[in-house]
Order: C-alpha cells, then structure tokens, then sequence
C-alpha cells in the first residue's frame, strides 16, 4: 500500500520554544538521558486496537471516523493496517507495537479459517518488522468480545468456552513469540461477576489460574523467555473485575503459585478506577518486584470509567517516570498508549497530534523525573525520616535481634517518645516537586 499520510512527514523534534503542533517539544529519540537514549528509556509502544481499529463508537453513536484504511473486505482491512500502522511508528519514531489477536485479523467462519487468516497477517508483520527493525512489545487474545465469552473466558461458567478460549490463546503466544515478542499479557476482560448470586467464585478463580498456568508452561515448552503480565482494572466491563489491582493480583498469584511467572502491566486509567494513584499501582508492584510494563493513559477527573485518554498529566507522568528509574527502568516491558483520540477528534491527523502530546508528556516526564533523582532533596527527605532503623533499635528489630518483651524493656526505660516524632512536611515537599519541575 503507498504512504497514508501523504500530508505528514517524520515528526522532528524541534524543542520546547517550537510552535510546531507537529513537532516532538521534549521527545528526542536520540538524546542521551541518564545513560540511556529517550527511545530506549521510554520504549514507546502503539496500541493496535485503539490506533488501527477504534473508529469512535460509542454507547450513544456510530463511528466518527474510518479505520479501514482504504480496505473493503476484512484481509484486505487487516493487510492495510499493517501497512498504516508501520507508517505511523516510522513518522513517530515509535519502536514497538501491541496487539490483541483479533485486533490484527478478525474472526471468520471457524477458529480454524480464523487461524488461517491470522497467520497471513503475522507473516505479514514478520517481514514489516525485519524491513524496519521495529519489534512487538507484547500480544495478547481478544477474549472478551465474541458473545461466547460474555460470562468471562477463564472463568466461563461454561467448560467448552473456556476449551475455545485456551485453543484461542495458546495461538495468540505462538504468534507473538512468531513475532519476537517478550511480553504477553493477560488483562481480564469479562473475567470477573455481575452477581454473586449466580457465580461460584472459587472454582472461578481456580479455573483462571489454571488457564495461566497451562499458559505458562505451554509458552515455555516451545521456548517462549519473555515475560507474562497480569493488568490489573477493578470494574468495566464487570461490575467486579478479579484483577481488581495489583495487591489484590499479588495475593492471586501466591496463592495459586504463579508470582515467579508473572509481572504487572499497570494501566494508569485502571489505576485511579481503583481509587488509587497510577504511582501507587507502580510503587506496589515495584516493592514486590514485578513490576513490568505500562499502558499510559489517564481518565478524567470526572468520570468514573476507562476513558483512556491520551496522557498529558505532566505530574503524573513524572511521578510514573521516577517509579520506573527507580524499578532499574524497563527490561522486556515498555510504555505502550492504551490511549485513543477522542471522539470528536476524529481527522486522521489527530493520531499524530495525540501521540505527540502523550510522547511528550512522557518524555517531559522522564526529563523531570531525572532531574528530580539528581536534585536528590526529596530522596534525602525519605531517607532522613527513616534514619531510625539503621542504628540501635531499629537496626536491631530489623534484624530480627529483639523480640517483644525486649520491646517492652527498651519502651519502658526510654519512656515517652512524641518528641522523637518529625513532620511529614507534605506542603514543603510538594513545594520542591513543583520547583523542580517548573524551574523556569
Ligand atoms: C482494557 C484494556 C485492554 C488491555 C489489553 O481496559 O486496558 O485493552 O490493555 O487487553
Ligand atoms: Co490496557
């Protein structure tokens, strides 16, 4: 297929006084930040089914714009999108992509002919990404659109869909370890309950976890070495989504003994769904060392569902950035846009301006998530307020030397201790955040 768009050349970066609205402001792929270049920190991802696919249907209306690409049976779609989507990263400077199966090649008639097709489309992609060094980041299967999966896939009440769903997903690996790929991810569609009054959650649960398991070692028998992910979300498209955030996807894997196989692929909007911060859901699978990848969106103040607004959240953003340079920053996971333009922005060219605004927000947020490691105020401010446990008592309780009743001996000897207590300085610390970022 010739080139898409025609009107767009490759987006330069032309720094932060360029008025460009089609030009990177602080994404400089090649620029060295903290020993590593910005693509290789960053290692921004498209997502194929918002990019290639989503046309902007919604709950109250048809699509507003036209993802087929110039295609009109459903091979030819899938072919043109391949084409487009290599275009788009090639303009973007974005070095991976992400897919569901079905965002790639649609289901035909049998799972077999679905098979079929789909492997014409990885091929495809096979030679795109050796003509163009550009690698998948991570695959996943679509199981949750199809009506066979409406009461979950793993966790159908139904023995034969969750068969249909494991013939589905040991095909969605085989493609992506075809492609090269080091990450596969499991998000829970429909894997969770509308009532308890008809659900057995136990045996649910139980049947998920067998599902990743026989994952797992299949992937692994026929050399798979990547990386398998959990996403957690706590609602949408159920009212309660099992994976409902990492601690509680953290409790699931030791229990069915899946934590060595598994990381967290952290989803910022799925984040504040759950009440809690994008960081927090990063510091949580930090400190327990699966920390893996992440879909960078955000939701809106306002809105109580996934909106997966393209990122422009400066703060967020930097905060996200600081977690992922202390995790050592990324390994086989990336930054992937589970984003879409919204739907009033419907002109072929806003994916280009929403990219750029989310590449940048992100690439800003590196920028001043460096600079606030070296400024090094806010981490001497963490390390000083726990400055107790690395002499005397608290070097002894940590090293397990003291038992309660020494406890007890030590309190009683040593008396009241408010005046050993410090402030939090929360005011003072934000006050230093905004310096550093906006230190103009
Ligand atoms: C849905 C969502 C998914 C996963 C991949 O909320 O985030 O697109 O990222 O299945
Ligand atoms: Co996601």
């Amino acid at each position: 297929m010739s080139e898409f768009f025609k009107e767009i050349g490759k987006i330069q970066y032309e720094g932060k006084s360029s008025t460009n609205p089609l030009a990177f402001k602080y994404y400089n792929p090649d620029e060295v930040i903290n020993g590593k270049t910005m693509r290789e920190q960053l290692k921004f991802a498209l997502s194929w089914w918002h990019t290639m696919g989503g046309d902007g249907t919604d709950m109250f209306g048809c699509g507003t714009t036209d993802k087929r690409w110039g295609g009109t049976t459903p091979e030819e779609i899938a072919k043109n999108k391949v084409d487009v989507a290599f275009e788009i990263m090639d303009k973007l400077s974005i070095d991976y992509y992400c897919f569901h199966d079905r965002d790639l090649s649609p289901e035909y008639s049998s799972l077999a002919e679905t098979n079929e097709k789909l492997d014409i489309v990885v091929d495809m992609l096979k030679q795109k990404q050796s003509e163009t060094g550009k690698k998948l980041l991570w695959g996943t299967a679509k199981c949750f659109d199809h009506p066979r999966y409406m009461h979950g896939a793993g966790t159908s009440p139904n023995a034969d869909v969750f068969a249909y769903a494991a013939a589905q997903i040991k095909k969605a690996v085989e493609s992506t370890i075809a492609l090269g790929g080091q990450g596969y991810v499991f998000w829970g569609g429909r894997e969770g309950y509308e009532t308890l009054l008809n659900t057995n959650m136990g045996l649910e649960l139980d049947n998920m976890a067998r599902l990743m398991k026989m994952t797992v070692d299949y992937a692994r028998s026929i050399g798979y070495t990547g990386d398998f992910y959990i996403e957690p979300k706590p609602k949408e498209p159920t009212k309660h989504q099992y994976d409902f955030d990492t601690a509680t996807v953290l409790g699931f894997l030791r229990k069915y003994n899946l934590i060595d196989d598994f990381k967290m692929n952290i989803e910022a909007n799925h984040a504040t769904l759950a009440q809690h911060t994008f960081q927090h859901e990063l510091r949580t699978a930090r400190i327990n060392g699966v920390f893996g990848s992440i879909d960078a969106n955000q939701g809106d103040m306002l809105l109580g569902w996934d909106t997966d607004q393209f990122p422009t959240n400066i703060y967020d953003a930097t905060l996200c950035m600081y977690e992922v340079l202390k995790a050592g920053g990324f390994t086989n996971g990336g930054l992937n846009f589970d984003s879409k333009a919204r739907r009033g922005s419907f002109e072929p060219e806003d994916i280009f301006h929403s990219y750029i605004a989310g590449m940048d927000t992100f690439a800003l947020g590196l920028r001043i998530a460096t600079k606030m490691i070296e400024d090094g105020r806010l981490d001497q401010f963490v390390a000083d307020r726990y400055s107790s446990w690395n002499t005397g008592i608290g070097k002894d309780i940590i090293d397990g030397k003291v038992t309660m009743a020494d406890l007890e001996k030590y309190a009683l000897e040593k008396g009241e201790v408010v005046s050993a207590v410090k402030s939090g300085r929360q005011e003072m610390l934000e006050s230093i955040m905004n310096n550093i970022m906006f230190n103009l």
